[in-house]
């Protein structure tokens, strides 16, 4: 993989040149990606999540612009396990161009807001293997309970050095897999967080602040018959100093309304994105969501 994204870096000056020694994009130079992320200010905000392997860098960078118009306050680029880095890092090139363009632009009207492109593209990965340097950050995740010491700690220590050697921040995340868990459940070895387990979920979340994880991401899986039960994210928001981010069959503004009251920081959404007929349609279920959680 190193071979691969180092050619990329040297083909593409876009993915150096946006990066300046400190390692944040220079569209988001005020602060660092963990302080965007973690001050809520006891709003909740919505994340797009994208899936560099379900459209083209193109589609993926004007579903972006579109998720951010519509309210979205964050980009994840990650979802499916096995997509190779070029498209992973394409992707996340073809993300930051089209951001970078309308900060420029709206930085040259009157009315226009640039500060409404200043908005992290994060990688959510699925291994060391879907890394890009023209990322912002990563979540930086143990996938706390799985049984395998790969998604524990084995991947992290592969991709550590890349991210170091990339300058992408790292955000120190406690990922924690509930019912019914779909195929990361599966694919991560997780021993489910059950409806029920509010004692358990506590557990986690107070193993992820004694760790200093900064987020904690309870995850339903991608396409998931069900939302984490609201009353396991009550639960983990007993323990301070976790940011929480909640996702996985969040597909309705109703459902979405569920999590930031039973308070989560951050409602992530993908399938909604990836199910939407065309932009016009995403617009409008990404602002159905957003006013929601408002
Ligand atoms: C998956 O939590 C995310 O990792 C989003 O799930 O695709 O169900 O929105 P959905």
């Amino acid at each position: 993989m190193d071979s691969g994204v180092c050619e990329l870096m040297m083909r593409n000056p876009y993915a150096v040149a946006a990066k300046p020694a400190g390692g944040i994009a220079m569209r988001r130079s005020e602060e660092t990606t963990l302080e965007y992320t973690t001050n809520c200010h006891g709003k909740t905000r919505h994340v797009t999540l994208i899936d560099p392997a379900k459209q083209d860098p193109n589609t993926a960078a004007n579903r972006a612009m579109v998720a951010i118009e519509a309210g979205s306050a964050m980009i994840f680029i990650g979802g499916s396990t096995d997509t190779p880095d070029e498209v992973v890092h394409a992707t996340c090139v073809a993300i930051q161009e089209a951001f970078e363009l309308r900060a420029f632009a709206a930085s040259q009207d009157p009315d226009g807001d640039e500060t409404m492109w200043q908005i992290p593209v994060v990688l959510f990965p699925g291994g060391a293997h879907a890394l890009s340097p023209a990322a912002d950050a990563i979540t930086f995740m143990m996938l706390m309970n799985s049984t395998e010491r790969r998604f524990l700690v084995g991947e992290q220590v592969r991709g550590a050095p890349y991210l170091q050697k990339f300058g992408v921040e790292a955000l120190p995340t406690g990922y924690v897999v509930c019912a019914p868990g779909g195929r990361v459940g599966e694919v991560g070895a997780a021993e489910l967080i059950q409806p029920n387990d509010h004692d358990l979920v506590h557990a986690y979340a107070l193993t992820a602040q004694m760790y200093g994880f900064k987020l904690l991401y309870l995850e339903a899986g991608s396409g998931a018959s069900n939302q984490v039960n609201p009353e396991l994210i009550e639960r983990a928001r007993t323990v301070d100093g976790l940011t929480l981010v909640i996702g996985g069959g969040i597909r309705s503004p109703e459902q979405a309304k569920r999590a930031a009251d039973a308070g989560a920081d951050w409602i992530v959404t993908g399938t909604l994105t990836e199910d939407a007929a065309n932009l016009e349609e995403l617009r409008a279920r990404i602002s159905a969501v957003v006013n929601a959680i408002n």
